[in-house]
């Protein structure tokens, strides 16, 4: 490791010294000894400095990693810096030194500088980010990262079967997507006691343990969290006993502050998910001595008589003591350490309070790609003219005829996966068959996804890349993220977006964010396809709703929604071939319509994010809208025009986020009247912004109030007569729009 100690052997040492020197601990030398310690005191010192500077506001935010230096300094040598991957959490402060970060640069994160390798002053100290180290970025929401670390040992391993799916490629994401991968990494990942009380450690467990993974979870178990302790957490007080029934699975609990036994644990933990048997599960009893941060005080809820406990089994102080001890370092010697680790710590924080921190106007940076721009014409392509004998499903008469949005996303798919070996689908259903020996033996024709827009993949490249999830929407996103840090392009499935909900912490305090919060080392650029909708005359409740100005609300994530056929076929290739992560927000009710239907339009079909199109032009006034509505708004449009003689610009958005503006705003300047028209229910859905878009920037063009027509502030109810009460229905639309046209 990069820490070890460089003392040279002092050539005066007698018989007895050297026997001492030579004597090992689970394998661990003397002067490896005298290393740890040096790093755990360094991590103990680097908290202690911050707390101090914290103190004299000179730092904004401090949570410390005290009682935890033991376990994370065994952890890094028991693993691979730089080799394996790490997804720690906050108390992994000596963790992370261990692995070879420096006291100046967690520092620097403290005081938020520019260069501050985790998130150049964006995230709050103690969020790990150290991209040369395999130290992936980590968020305040805990336990999100756990599923992160199943995806990025599942990507591990694709890369190893499928080593041609790293070879770099122009054109595209893959252009700034660098692969690394060893065969026998392994990847470690980090929480609380409190943490194991959240789903996605459960949905995390039992992937890892089904697909028999080298992930290497450790629990870092000090009593509490927060002020809640752990026997409220878990049932039964003890979080091994509750997981000890996962197959496939090393075990190990130990005592967290002594690093010998923590090693040797660890070792063992390690060498089980190097060899491929599986993950491993370690379970390590440590101590909180500093309370939870800085803004806890502890004596609220902890008498002394517990406190003082946990003091003595303080890990630097028990280390300190096992030195003397044994001998191996005298108390002038301990001194001398420490006073070269207070001298560096002290100039480590001289240096980062006097670093730059980071300019008001790089707030932007990295929120997208700074590579790929997927507004840009490079993603603007015509369809190709497909003679009828190169058709994608190899019918030859089939191949001009008009094709349903969902035979196209179907062929885009399978387009894509034959270009690039880093997509791979997975999801609820979206297998032909999971039980592949009845693909094989012909027995079924398989299933291909509830809508059936997967069909035919699996069969086609293998259930190394299209396979089933388990029914846990989190696992879905939360693996699909950790995998796209690695570089491969999940496109996941979200069965309907009504069931979207479990996954809501991955979409909003994760996937959309890692860029920017990690100052662009990472990122993550997924496409979820999500069915999503209305009008299904019995869709009710659960199987009816939107919701996209959710997601459009959170900065980081592409929105699309297509209205047709082609558009869906070139906007979900921009999607898969762009380097941000996007929503794919795919309408129930469109997936086989006649409306829309189009020919296939080639395997390079792409049409820009943020280019609306304009279905018909008009003259008197412009109605905005997306998805399902826009063939209902095209129908009251053309009965306007036949009934009224009233000419209506009709425009499909297309992309949400980012949406056209401009094209908004030169048919509005044109026709001084808008109407914005969606599905969703009217209060703070996606055309509010629209509308006060318009109202604010447009204001000297308009001759009527900005108007909106949504569905009611209701869910969708199931009866059809009420369904139709609840969406807005194509004579709604021509009310609205004759309304607005006469004002
Ligand atoms: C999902 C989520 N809920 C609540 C919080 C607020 N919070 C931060 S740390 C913490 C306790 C974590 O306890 P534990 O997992 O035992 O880790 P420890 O801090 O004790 O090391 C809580 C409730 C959070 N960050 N994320
Ligand atoms: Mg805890």
């Amino acid at each position: 490791m990069n820490r070890m100690a460089t003392t040279k052997v002092d050539p005066k040492l007698n018989d007895s010294d050297l026997k001492k020197k030579s004597k090992t601990y689970q394998g661990l030398t003397g002067r490896q000894l005298i290393d740890w310690y040096r790093v755990m005191y360094t991590s103990r010192r680097v908290d202690d400095r911050e707390i101090l500077l914290k103190r004299q506001q000179k730092v904004f935010f401090q949570i410390s990693g005290a009682g935890h230096e033991a376990i994370g300094v065994a952890a890094a040598h028991a693993l691979k810096s730089g080799y394996d991957w790490f997804f720690p959490y906050y108390r992994d402060r000596a963790l992370c030194l261990a692995l070879g970060a420096t006291p100046y640069e967690m520092l620097m994160g403290a005081v938020g500088a520019a260069d501050d390798p985790s998130s150049g002053g964006r995230q709050m100290p103690s969020h790990w980010a150290f991209k040369r180290l395999n130290v992936v970025t980590q968020s305040s929401a805990t336990g999100t990262q756990i599923l992160h670390a199943v995806g990025c040992s599942e990507a591990g391993r694709y890369f190893s079967r499928h080593p041609n799916a790293a070879r770099k490629a122009d054109g595209d994401y893959r252009q700034f997507k660098d692969i690394q991968f060893q065969g026998d990494e392994i990847t470690y990942v980090s929480l609380g006691d409190g943490t194991t009380s959240e789903g996605e450690f459960w949905e995390a467990l039992n992937t890892a343990s089904n697909k028999r993974l080298p992930v290497l979870f450790c629990v870092e178990d000090n009593g509490y969290a927060i002020s809640v302790p752990v026997e409220v957490q878990t049932s039964g007080g003890n979080i091994s006993r509750l997981v000890s029934g996962f197959p496939n699975f090393h075990f190990e609990e130990l005592d967290g502050t002594d690093p010998i036994t923590a090693y040797a644990a660890l070792k063992r933990a390690a060498d089980h998910c190097r060899a491929g048997h599986g993950p491993a599960f370690v379970h390590a009893h440590v101590i909180r001595p500093y309370s939870h941060s800085l803004s806890d005080d502890e004596r609220l809820y902890r008498p002394d008589s517990e406190r003082q406990r946990d003091a003595a089994r303080d890990p630097i102080s028990c280390l300190q003591m096992f030195l003397l001890r044994e001998g191996i370092l005298d108390e002038k010697a301990i001194n001398k350490i420490e006073k070269e680790v207070d001298d560096e710590v002290q100039a480590a924080a001289d240096q980062a309070l006097a670093a730059a921190i980071p300019q008001p106007d790089t707030i932007y940076n990295f929120v997208y790609s700074p590579d790929l721009d997927p507004t840009s014409t490079e993603f603007s392509t015509q369809p190709a003219a497909v003679p009828a004998e190169t058709a994608s499903d190899g019918k030859k008469s089939a191949a001009s005829q008009p094709k349903t949005m969902a035979d196209l996303i179907n062929a885009t798919l399978r387009d894509e996966m034959r270009r690039d070996e880093r997509v791979l689908i997975f999801g609820e259903d979206v297998a032909d068959a999971s039980r592949e020996e009845y693909l094989k033996q012909k027995l079924i024709k398989g299933k291909g996804g509830v809508f059936k827009l997967t069909s035919g993949l699996q069969t086609e490249f293998g259930a190394d890349r299209v396979f089933n999830s388990p029914l846990a929407e989190a696992n879905i996103v939360g693996r699909a993220t950790g995998m796209a840090v690695r570089g491969l392009k999940p496109v996941v499935e979200i069965q309907f977006f009504d069931y979207i909900w479990p996954a809501m912490m991955q979409l909003r305090d994760e996937l959309p964010i890692i860029r920017w919060r990690s100052n662009n080392a990472f990122s993550a650029p997924v496409v979820v396809r999500v069915a999503i909708g209305g009008y299904l005359t019995g869709g009710a409740i659960y199987h009816s709703q939107c919701g996209e100005s959710i997601f459009t609300h959170t900065p980081g994530m592409r929105v699309v929604f297509p209205s047709n056929a082609l558009d869906a076929a070139g906007l979900l290739r921009t999607a898969i071939r762009c380097d941000d992560p996007v929503l794919f927000l795919e309408h129930k009710r469109l997936y086989r319509e006649t409306y829309g239907r189009a020919p296939y339009p080639g395997p390079d079909y792409m049409v820009p994010f943020g280019k609306a199109k304009t279905v018909q032009t008009g003259t008197d006034l412009t109605v905005i809208t997306y998805g399902a509505v826009v063939p209902r708004a095209l129908q009251a449009a053309q009965k306007l025009e036949r009934e009224h003689q009233i000419s209506v610009e009709l425009i499909d958005l297309r992309t949400l986020n980012p949406f056209d503006w401009e094209a908004i705003a030169a048919s509005v300047k044109k026709t001084n009247r808008a109407l914005i028209a969606y599905e969703d229910s009217l209060s703070w859905g996606y055309g509010a912004e629209i509308a006060a878009r318009i109202a604010d920037q447009l204001f000297h063009h308009l001759d009527a109030p900005v108007k909106r027509i949504a569905a009611t502030d209701t869910f969708v109810a199931y009866q059809p007569i009420l369904e139709d009460a609840i969406l807005p229905q194509v004579s709604d639309l021509f009310r609205a729009m004759k309304e607005l046209a006469e004002f």
